[in-house]
C-alpha cells in the first residue's frame, strides 16, 4: 500500500528566507538518544544551510521530553531568540505514560510561544514503536529534525519581519 505520509526531509529550499540573521535555541531530550541527536542533527544542518551562524544557536540538553517546555523557558531567558525548537522522542509503552508527556510538552510549548512571543516548534516523535521513530529520524519518512527547523526559519523571519514593521502580505 502506497504511504500517505509525507517525507519530513522534503521542502522547497528556494522558497525559505534567509537564516544569516535569526537566532535560534534548540532544547533536545536525552531519552531515546539514539534518536533525538539525528534529529538534532538534522535540524542543525538545516539551520547552518540556510545560513544561521553558529554564535547564534543556542542548544541545551534536558533530560526528558517532559522537561522541553522548561528547558525552553530557560533558553529564553538565557538569550535573545527568534525560535526555539524542542526535541524529544516519547515512546509508546505499556502504560499510559506518553499520553500525560506529549500532551504536556504540547500544550507547555504552546503556552510558553504565546506567553514569550517566541515561536516555539514541536520537534519531538510520538511513535508506536521504535523502528516508527528511526523511521522518522533519517529512514524512510525522512527527519522531522529537518522539518522542524524548516519550521524555525520560517516563524522566525515571520517574527522578524513584523518586529520591523514590514506590511503587506508576509508569508514564508
Ligand atoms: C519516564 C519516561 C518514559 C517512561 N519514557 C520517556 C520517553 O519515551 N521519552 C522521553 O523523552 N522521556 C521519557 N520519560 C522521561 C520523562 O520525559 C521525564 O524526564 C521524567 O518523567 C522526569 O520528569
Amino acid at each position: 500500500m502506497a504511504s500517505a505520509l509525507k517525507n519530513l526531509s522534503q521542502y522547497d529550499e528556494n522558497a525559505l528566507p534567509s537564516a544569516a540573521d535569526l537566532r535560534f535555541g534548540i532544547v533536545v531530550a536525552d531519552w531515546n538518544a539514539q534518536i533525538t541527536h539525528a534529529l538534532y542533527q538534522g535540524c542543525l544542518e538545516t539551520l547552518l544551510k540556510h545560513g544561521a551562524k553558529e554564535e547564534n544557536i543556542h542548544m541545551i540538553q534536558v533530560p526528558g521530553s517532559f522537561e522541553l517546555p522548561a528547558g525552553a523557558r530557560l533558553l529564553a531567558g538565557a538569550h535573545k531568540l527568534d525560535a526555539i525548537v524542542a526535541i524529544g522522542c516519547v515512546i509508546k509503552g505499556e502504560t499510559n505514560h506518553n499520553e500525560y508527556i506529549n500532551n504536556s510538552v504540547a500544550l507547555g510549548l504552546t503556552n510558553l510561544g504565546v506567553a514569550t512571543n517566541i515561536p516555539c516548534i514541536f520537534g519531538v516523535l510520538t511513535p508506536n514503536d521504535e523502528q516508527q521513530a528511526l523511521d522518522r529520524a533519517g529512514g524512510k519518512h525522512g527527519n522531522k529534525g529537518i522539518e522542524a527547523g524548516v519550521t524555525a526559519i520560517r516563524m522566525a523571519a515571520l517574527k522578524q519581519a513584523l518586529q520591523k514593521g514590514e506590511k503587506g502580505k508576509i508569508g514564508f
